[in-house]
């Protein structure tokens, strides 16, 4: 067993609804691959890589899971998927009905071709680090070494205006859900 950091995002509509009704059916999907043991609030984040596109909303689960790196994020791929999303238009950083990113994995440190741990751009976005610190400051990224909250700090010390791009989001669906 060990424990996944989930990034999930989306800012399109999906057959379940807006991205916050994407998020919540997203999470209790995500709770059959193992079990959830923390989730961050919703956040409103703006774009990055891609400003032409509605705003995001950005959330971190993390699950406790026996499975396989390899293993894991075919099961991510196939529920972004499910929930509509399309791959085929190849814009990078474009917009989605969902987006699942395996962000750590417990201390695992892998290369692969469709696998990088932890994830490549993780010490570089906001929109993922202040959820992630939310839940988990003190986590180490086995990269680096240094913890989460770290991280953040460096970032936010490098880019100020990352700290206005991540909004918490009040949504009673979200916390109904849990
Ligand atoms: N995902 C991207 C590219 N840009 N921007 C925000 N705010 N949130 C995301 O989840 C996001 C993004 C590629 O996966
Ligand atoms: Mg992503
Ligand atoms: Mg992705």
């Amino acid at each position: 067993m060990h424990t996944a950091y989930i990034g999930l995002g989306a800012n399109l509509a999906s057959h379940a609804g807006p991205p916050e009704a994407t998020l919540v059916a997203a999470a209790e999907r995500l709770a059959s691959l193992g079990r959830i043991v923390a989730r961050s609030s919703l956040y409103s984040t703006a774009p990055v890589g891609l400003a032409e596109q509605p705003r995001f909303l950005n959330a971190v689960i993390a699950l406790e899971t026996g499975l396989a790196p390899r293993t894991l994020l075919d099961r991510l791929l196939a529920l972004e998927k499910d929930f509509g999303r399309d791959r085929s238009h190849g814009i990078p950083n474009g917009p989605r009905t969902l987006d699942l990113d395996i962000l750590l994995l417990g201390d695992f440190v892998l290369h692969e071709a469709h696998l990088q741990l932890p994830h490549p751009r993780l010490a570089e976005r906001a929109f993922v680090l202040v959820p992630l610190n939310e839940i988990a400051p003190d986590l180490h990224d086995p990269r680096s070494g240094h913890t989460i909250s770290q991280l953040l700090a460096t970032l936010l010390a490098q880019s100020p205006d990352e700290a206005h791009a991540v909004v918490p989001v009040e949504s009673e669906l979200w916390r109904a859900s849990r």
